[in-house]
């Protein structure tokens, strides 16, 4: 499901499960926990996530058959999504998103939970929640929020269109879009010049700005709201439809209820 490769310090990550569009599974997640084990072990100063050279889909979100039955929290936190964003938020090393093809649904989060996106000038990224009645959960808006500004997540969210690279560049949600030829060369430079300055101080500013960015004092009775309205939603009509729709590869016919 995984590529691992270290050299010169910087370990990579390509995504290898084709058949699936390299949807995000429990197997693949926990392959990833170990991959970065491996890397904490190497002592890597910077690490690249990407996928094989000349993917159409870089990834197809979360695997739409690990969704948990109706009535149960989808995006809960031992949910494969959810530990894959915590392990990127926690590696030491910064992590350079390389990406090419399009992006769908908890993917479009996993790259933003990434310390840094380089993407290919046709690359599209669509934030796909609302077409399959998932409630996201707090962790993952704030990602989302920290990546791009409140109107861009809300369009992503809302519309759950696909935006494209160049204008998440312009709005500085993405840092570099390169034509694709340059793409490899461009991310290992940037990797070589990352790993090349001090990896401590490097850590550690990673760290210190992963808790400034999550510091949002919050009344306990406010959080217990946005926890009891996921509720509503993974309780509901609409969020068994979302995945049996999918399954049954039709259109969803929502409700509202
Ligand atoms: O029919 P087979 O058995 O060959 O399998 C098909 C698809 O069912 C499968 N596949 C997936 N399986 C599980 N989870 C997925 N997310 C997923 N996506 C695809 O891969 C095989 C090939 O797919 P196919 O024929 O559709 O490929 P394509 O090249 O025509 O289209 C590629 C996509 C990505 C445009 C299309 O597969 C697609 O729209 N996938 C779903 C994208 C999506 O809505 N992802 C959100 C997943 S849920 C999630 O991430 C969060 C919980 S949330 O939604 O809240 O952000």
């Amino acid at each position: 499901m995984l590529q691992i490769d270290i050299s010169e310090d910087i370990g990579t990550v390509t995504l290898d499960r084709e058949h699936r569009r390299n949807a995000l599974c429990e197997e693949m997640v926990q392959a990833f926990s170990a991959a970065l084990e491996s890397f904490r072990g190497a002592d890597v100063r910077c690490m690249v996530l990407r996928a094989r050279s000349g993917c159409k889909v870089w990834s197809a979100g979360h695997d739409i058959n690990e969704l948990p039955e109706p009535g149960h929290d989808p995006l809960a936190w031992r949910d494969p999504l959810r530990k894959l964003i915590r392990e990127i938020e926690n590696f030491p090393a910064p992590i350079i998103a390389m990406i090419e093809g399009s992006v769908w649904g908890g993917a479009c989060e996993t790259v933003f939970a990434c310390d840094l996106i380089v993407a290919a000038d046709d690359v599209t990224f669509a934030a796909t929640p609302a077409k399959l009645s998932v409630p996201y959960n707090v962790g993952g808006l704030l990602t989302f929020l920290n990546a791009a500004n409140l109107r861009i997540a809300k369009e992503m969210l809302f519309t759950a269109d696909p935006l494209s690279a160049a204008r998440l560049c312009s709005l500085g949600v993405i840092n570099h879009v390169v034509p694709k030829a340059e793409l490899e060369t461009t991310v290992r430079g940037m990797a070589r010049r990352i790993a090349a300055n001090a990896p401590l101080s490097i850590a550690v500013m990673k760290e210190q700005l992963r808790i400034l960015a999550g510091a949002h004092a919050m009344p306990p009775e406010d959080f217990e709201r946005i926890q009891g309205l996921r509720r509503v939603v993974y309780n509901s009509h609409d969020y068994a439809e979302g995945m049996l729709a999918f399954q049954e590869k039709r259109k969803p016919v929502f409700k509202g209820e």
